[in-house]
């Protein structure tokens, strides 16, 4: 069976990515929990994956790490499920956006770290996180405009486009970050998904705390 090594629900953003991915397709895995910033953390994730971080995948002899790598590696493995669009300018397109994600958006990330316990008083934002911020919402608006009449998620279907992006739906609710109507939408349909409730859930009763993003935003 396929292992997928993660960190702490609450605050791993990049092990949310591929975990919704194999859960929103009813993929059997196992998962290995490994809490980020404990002391033997590194030295535990190292146990799988080269480079100390989560997600990491094992499907036996094969180890991928690099949340993008593995949801393609997911898409290759199980053609069956359309993780991609199956049109291939969408499917181009949809892969840009997930590498702008995946290389991106440092701003967003490093100002407001996911926190999926917490919400917490809107604030002023930092201008490079209102930049972020913007080129999100462009996305977002423009592609359910596109896309209103095939389905609720970024390209109609749910897609890896959707895993990649779903720690920012849940930073928009943690900041109180405001975001237009279609965004709006997009957001609470990935948040009311049973497969993102499930993790919130798991992440409420976790009893790690990590002091920088318990403090972010505040
Ligand atoms: N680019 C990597 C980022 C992975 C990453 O930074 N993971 C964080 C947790 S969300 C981590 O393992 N941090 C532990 C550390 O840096 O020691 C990916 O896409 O998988």
């Amino acid at each position: 069976m396929l292992q997928l090594v993660i960190g702490n629900k609450a605050y791993s953003s990049w092990s949310l990515r591929p975990w919704i991915l194999l859960k929103q397709f009813g993929i059997p895995f196992e998962e290995i929990l490994i809490p980020l910033y404990e002391a033997n953390t590194a030295e535990q994730i190292r146990r799988y994956a080269p480079t100390g971080k989560v997600p990491c995948l094992i499907d036996g002899p094969i180890t991928i790490w690099e949340s993008i790598a593995i949801c393609e590696y997911l898409a290759e493995q199980y053609p069956q499920y359309k993780m991609w669009p199956e049109d291939r300018a969408h499917r181009a397109e949809a892969r840009a956006l997930a590498a702008e994600m995946h290389a991106g958006f440092s701003a967003l990330r490093t100002h407001h770290p996911m926190n999926v316990r917490k919400v917490k008083p809107p604030k002023p934002r930092h201008p490079d996180v209102e930049r972020d911020l913007a080129r999100f919402t462009t996305m977002v608006e423009n592609l359910r405009s596109r896309f209103a009449t095939q389905g609720p998620f970024l390209m109609g279907e749910f897609s890896i486009l959707d895993a990649m992006y779903v720690p920012v739906a849940t930073r928009c609710r943690t900041y109180n970050l405001p975001v237009p109507e279609q965004t709006k939408i997009w957001i609470d349909h990935m948040l009311a998904l049973p497969v993102m409730r499930e993790w919130c859930a798991a992440a409420e009763v976790e009893t790690w705390i990590v002091a920088l993003n318990e403090s972010a935003g505040e």
